[in-house]
């Protein structure tokens, strides 16, 4: 008989194109039909057949605190309560800008938007206008929404500028992008020695969550900021997901790099659309209706994903929840490497703060390159068994994964056991 997912999942695709509002959540990587979840509760959701499943993709990120936390829900609705949007400044807004300001100390001031994208879409527009500039550098496997000057992959020659990595975004619009390759501190002072004085921007993602987990070489980032300050461009860290997930100042704060601008998304809404772009005073005075550069939107600052929000930031703050956190995240990828090495696979996992990266390759990759080696067809077979276990991993051997705080032992345990049933059976 026909699950109710596979009901649903036939019907959706009759009126969405793919049967989803978002790519990866088709299952296109994994195959197979995708789950429809029902309900939320803790590390748990609940598909449309009420099959459980420890979760750890957590809406892609934004859910630190689990789904459906209490306190988050309940802030939604006293929010709603009192009105669901006025498209006019509200205290709430001021009170999240503050906060961010006060968390992420780069952050001088701050814009509200309603996704990653726009924040990323946003902040590169401001690096241009401020600047003077076009020309902006990304890095292959970095994603940062889908804006068309981002969907972008590396040119024919290893410094020639880009080409769409989609249809429908003209060439004009991707020839401004230089794409490289992620840690490769070298080629960044190439390009930066053939024309750094027309670099408006280098936008990354400090930690790489987009290519599976890829951390950045010890010198990468320091090499970045030293060449963006010389040539005056601004250099945009993409924290929409290492943003208060590898630890509560994010990826600027571990590594102790300060960009120009951040943005921010995911857990910063808790759940709800929040995005954000920030950084120093200077820069951020050039957007509307301060300066010329143009940005505005709707639902920017929307006082119900506001208060999801400041739930959320306000309980991230508690003593010690960063380290409780990446505690149970190593717990996790430290007991998945044990159940691999007795079933004699070729494994590795890795951890930083809340996120992590499994890899059927010997060691955890360090360039986009090395990721491409992992064996996507012995992940894809593992993410079908897990899910029969009732673990919902990433469903694509190139994404990251993430814990939450409602992750207790038991969780964990349960995860690894079920993981050391499927590798034993080599049915991956
Ligand atoms: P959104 O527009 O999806 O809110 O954010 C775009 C974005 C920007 N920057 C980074 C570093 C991101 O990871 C993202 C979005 N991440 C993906 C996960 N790989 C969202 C999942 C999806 O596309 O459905």
């Amino acid at each position: 008989m026909a699950s109710r997912n596979q009901e649903l999942f036939e019907r959706s695709q009759r009126r969405i194109p793919g049967g989803v509002n978002s790519p990866v959540r088709a299952f296109k990587a994994v195959g197979g039909t995708p789950v429809f979840c029902k309900r939320g509760q803790g590390p748990r959701f609940w598909d449309a057949d009420d099959k459980p499943y420890i979760d750890y993709v957590g809406s892609w990120g934004p859910l630190i605190l689990g789904h459906a936390h209490p306190e988050v829900v309940a802030a939604v609705q006293e929010a709603a309560a009192r009105g669901l949007s006025f498209g006019a400044p509200t205290e709430q807004e001021l009170e999240i800008a503050e906060l961010l300001c006060e968390l992420v100390p780069s952050m001088e001031q701050v814009r509200l938007v309603s996704s990653g994208t726009e924040a990323t879409m946003s902040a590169i527009r401001l690096a241009r206008g401020f600047t003077g500039r076009s020309r902006i550098v990304k890095f292959e496997g970095c994603y940062h929404g889908h804006a068309d000057s981002l969907l972008v992959k590396a040119g024919s020659g290893a410094l020639t500028f880009g080409q769409p990595s989609s249809a429908g975004i003209p060439p004009e619009a991707a020839a401004h992008t230089l794409v490289l390759e992620y840690n490769n501190a070298e080629a960044l002072e190439q390009t930066f020695a053939q024309g750094g004085r027309d670099i408006a921007a280098v936008i990354v993602e400090p930690v790489a969550g987009n290519m599976n987990l890829i951390l950045p070489r010890p010198d990468f980032l320091k090499v970045l900021r030293d060449l963006c300050s010389a040539h005056g461009s601004v250099l945009i860290f993409d924290e929409v997901m290492t943003g208060f997930r590898v630890g509560l100042g994010g990826a600027q704060a571990y590594f102790g790099i300060t960009p120009d601008l951040t943005t921010l998304g995911k857990v910063i809404g808790g759940g709800m659309p929040v995005g954000a772009f920030g950084g120093r005073r200077d820069i951020m005075q050039c957007i509307a209706p301060l300066g010329p550069v143009y940005q505005a939107g709707t639902l920017s600052g929307n006082p119900v994903a506001v208060a999801a929000g400041l739930a959320t930031l306000r309980l991230v703050q508690a003593p010690g929840f960063y380290d409780r956190l990446a505690a149970s995240t190593r717990q996790l990828t430290e007991g998945l490497a044990v159940a691999a090495r007795t079933a004699g696979t070729p494994f590795s996992a890795q951890a930083i703060g809340g996120m992590f990266g499994l890899y059927f390759r010997a060691s955890p990759p360090q360039s986009y390159a090395e990721v491409m080696e992992c064996d996507k067809e012995a992940f894809n077979l593992f993410f079908h068994a897990m899910l029969e276990e009732g673990v919902y991993f990433a469903p694509s051997a190139f994404e990251a994964g993430f814990v939450s705080a409602a992750h207790g032992p038991d969780e964990l345990a349960a995860t690894v056991a079920a993981a050391n049933r499927v590798l034993a059976r080599g049915r991956r």
